[in-house]
């Protein structure tokens, strides 16, 4: 059986910790929780989950640093554990754990990369004020056009990498925080020749604890995509 590990990056999700746990047991994957020291003792809930069930298991990381190092952290380790796809998930419940096995499959059949979608056919958001719609979709537009990709869903982050394809991105070269590490990963693989596919999901607002979209956040994601465009042209990825 192919093994299947979900990254599940954790900055103060005392309250969806739990749930979410519980919302991906019956699933037949393992779960990393990738934790950096949240104040509010999220990484104490993940050891006592992990302590409680085989298939949780946690990274702590000494400080928050954005997404994309810890996401790194948690490929490295799924890879080393052996996982056969690895996925990549919120712990807000804005991805429905219920897409798991959909995203699992498409890779199952061939894809190398299957991106939850929200931008194709079926694929949607709820709960989403106009001002957040808007940064959505501007955003991915923004990338596909200047990278010159079909992809709809450039930014978001509900994902299922085949191990090959971690196995050739050179993971400790990406310097990527937020969105942006989104865009970079896929761009990566499309540039290695991998394929994509996207799957409808519908993305809904969390209701326990609070965003950690910044400013910041949305900047580096404007200034990285034409830096990745002028790496690719430069022959660097
Ligand atoms: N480990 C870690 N997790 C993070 C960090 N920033 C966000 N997360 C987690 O990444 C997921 C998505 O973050 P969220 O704040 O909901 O972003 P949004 O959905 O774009 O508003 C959640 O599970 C967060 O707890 C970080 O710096 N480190
Ligand atoms: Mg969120």
């Amino acid at each position: 059986m192919p093994r299947a590990t979900i990254c599940l990056p954790t900055y103060n999700e005392r309250a969806n910790i739990e749930p979410m746990i519980r919302a991906l047991e019956p699933l037949d994957v393992h779960v990393l929780v990738i934790d950096d020291n949240s104040p509010d003792g999220t990484g104490d809930i993940a050891d006592r989950l992990a302590a409680e069930n085989a298939f949780v298991s946690v990274l702590h990381r000494e400080k928050k640093e954005g997404l994309g190092p810890a996401y790194v952290a948690g490929f490295h380790q799924a890879l080393a554990d052996g996982a056969d796809f690895v996925l990549e998930m919120d712990c807000d419940f804005s991805h429905d754990p219920a897409d798991v096995p959909r995203l699992i499959a498409a890779c199952g059949e061939g894809a190398d990369l299957a991106l939850g979608s929200r931008y194709v056919p079926g694929g949607g958001t709820v709960d989403w004020g106009r001002g957040r719609r808007f940064v959505s979709t501007a955003g991915s537009w923004y990338a596909r056009a200047l990278l010159g990709v079909s992809v709809r869903d450039l930014t978001g982050g509900f994902k299922c990498y085949r191990r090959r394809v971690l196995e050739s991105i050179d993971l400790d070269a990406i310097r990527s925080k937020g969105y942006a590490f989104q865009i970079e990963t896929t761009y990566r693989a499309i540039r290695l020749g991998f394929s994509v596919v996207e799957v409808p999901i519908v993305f809904s607002d969390r209701t326990e604890g609070t965003s950690k979209m910044s400013r910041a956040i949305v900047l580096e994601a404007v200034t990285r995509v034409p830096a990745l465009r002028f790496a690719a042209m430069a022959g660097r990825i």
